[in-house]
């Protein structure tokens, strides 16, 4: 009969407490078999079973211990202090390469001063060895386009830096696997910041439309006092930012636009871009409704849906406001499905006509799981639509929290979209009197709308400073 487990304990040298002695053993055996006594030698023979890669343990944890005591290799400032001029080309070339990755980390975009970031250390300048010193030092920038000289002052290159990655718009695109789109995508937005000029009458459009933007918005508010309209108050930069899309989608070829939107903004929408008649959305505050134009829908205004033709110097487009539900982003795969629809209608395999356009609220973007849903199959192909715009108004309050650290988990609201690559753009303010709306729409439109196929798709995320609601972002 077999030992019981006290006996075989009782009579066995592998007991855990023997583990050291025995371990020394057989690192004795590893450096000399015969050094051992013949059992033992035999029992490790056992052990290995005719495997013979195993090697002494004792020195190569000696050679791991030298090179922990070894000092840290250096990162940036002493090998460029100490190695000349080539070593400063270097430290340049990865200053330039860090501000592309982690410039968004130090760009204004909080509007409301709620936040307080501290800026990264990696983009001070003696985090790579350079020093004001070099400021006059020209260095190659490595630029493969026009919007940064092939070669310039630091002092040049640094402020171009800073315009381009830390100003009131950032941007992040290191997350996209693709080399080729993530080189495509951070030369299309360094050349969009740089062309900083507007024509006179690009800049009188955008002023005409946020003045109409403003301009609704105060109206209902001294008018229809109390009643919900949910104010694009502070993101007036949405209806520019809209048109200049289907501007330059018309000039792309898209013949439809179909925009799936929450509450926020929406009445906005519906009479400055769609061209709604103001008359019929002051009627339904004052609770009369055409029954003719009703079409079988009782909804409250800011759930209706719309659509029009707009025109654009490539001829009409055809914008379509999707119907919602009050459930937050539902109406996002609707949009996606909606959109698919219709460009297997026209035969547009590749997704160049229909264009969909999904505008989001700050909180709902980070919380609602119908987001990750449809993202995750925005790739598949039965569900592909060639990519999508997504415009996030994050007025930085979400129903009963203002505090981003009570919100999410996320550093932005928007970070669930990098799941499928989806490049992102944050726009720090939307004040009216500021520049941003014309940065905004040049720098996210003009430039990747233009082929948003090659970018998966993009995510535009901006913060507003009105809120329909009356509650106040707790300090
Ligand atoms: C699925 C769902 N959950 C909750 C609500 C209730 N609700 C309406 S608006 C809102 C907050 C949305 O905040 P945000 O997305 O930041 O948009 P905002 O209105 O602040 O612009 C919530 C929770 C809803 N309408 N739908």
């Amino acid at each position: 009969m077999s030992q019981s487990l006290a006996e075989a304990f009782a009579t066995t040298a592998l007991s855990g407490g023997n583990a050291g002695f025995i371990e020394d053993l057989y690192e004795q055996f590893l450096r000399d078999p015969n050094g051992v006594d013949p059992t033992w030698a035999a029992y490790f023979k056992r052990l290995q079973d005719g495997a013979t890669g195993e090697v002494a343990h004792t020195p190569i944890r000696e050679r791991l211990l030298a090179r922990l005591s070894r000092p840290p290799m250096q990162t940036g400032g002493p090998s460029a202090e100490s190695g000349g001029a080539s070593a400063k080309q270097g430290a340049v070339s990865r200053l330039i390469q860090v501000y592309a990755n982690r410039g968004h980390l130090a760009a204004n975009l909080d509007p409301l001063g709620l936040q307080v970031r501290a800026k990264p250390y990696v983009l001070d300048l003696e985090y790579f060895g350079l020093s004001d010193a070099d400021l006059d030092t020209e260095f190659f920038t490595g630029s493969r386009n026009q919007a940064m000289a092939e070669r310039a002052k630091l002092k040049d290159i640094l402020a171009d830096l800073k315009f381009i990655y830390t100003d009131t718009i950032g941007a992040e695109f290191a997350h996209v696997s693709d080399t080729d789109e993530r080189l495509w995508l951070q030369d299309g937005f360094q050349v969009a910041r740089m062309q900083r000029r507007f024509s006179v009458d690009e800049k009188k459009n955008i002023l005409w439309q946020l003045t109409a933007a403003e301009g609704l918005e105060r109206y209902l508010h001294t008018k229809y006092v109390g009643q919900k309209r949910f104010s694009l108050e502070g993101g007036d930069s949405l209806i520019p930012l809209l048109d200049d899309l289907v501007q330059h989608g018309g000039k792309m070829g898209v013949e439809e636009t179909i925009i799936g939107m929450a509450h926020r903004g929406r009445l906005n929408v519906l009479v400055n871009l769609l061209g709604k008649s103001p008359k019929d959305l002051f009627s339904e505050f004052e609770g009369q409704y055409d029954l003719a134009k009703l079409r079988g829908s009782g909804d409250v205004k800011y759930h209706k849906g719309f659509s029009s033709d707009l025109k654009t110097a490539s001829g009409n487009v055809h914008v379509a406001l999707a119907f919602n539900p009050s459930h937050l982003e539902v109406v996002n795969a609707v949009v996606e499905g909606s959109v698919r629809a219709r460009q297997e209608r026209r035969g547009d395999a590749l997704g160049d006509k229909v264009l969909p356009v999904q505008i989001h609220g700050d909180a709902a973007f980070a919380g609602q799981g119908v987001i990750m849903e449809t993202l995750q199959l925005s790739q598949a192909r039965g569900f592909y639509t060639g990519g999508s715009v997504h415009v996030i108004i994050n007025n930085q309050v979400g129903f009963t929290t203002s505090d981003p650290h009570d919100a999410r988990s996320t550093l932005y609201c928007s970070d669930v979209a990098k799941m499928v690559s989806i490049w992102c753009v944050t726009g720090g303010t939307a004040i009216t009197k500021r520049m941003n709306p014309r940065r905004l729409s040049r720098s996210c439109t003009r430039s990747f709308a233009r082929s948003r196929r090659r970018a998966n798709s993009m995510r535009i995320n901006w913060r507003l400073t009105g809120c329909s609601r009356r509650r106040r972002p707790r300090p």
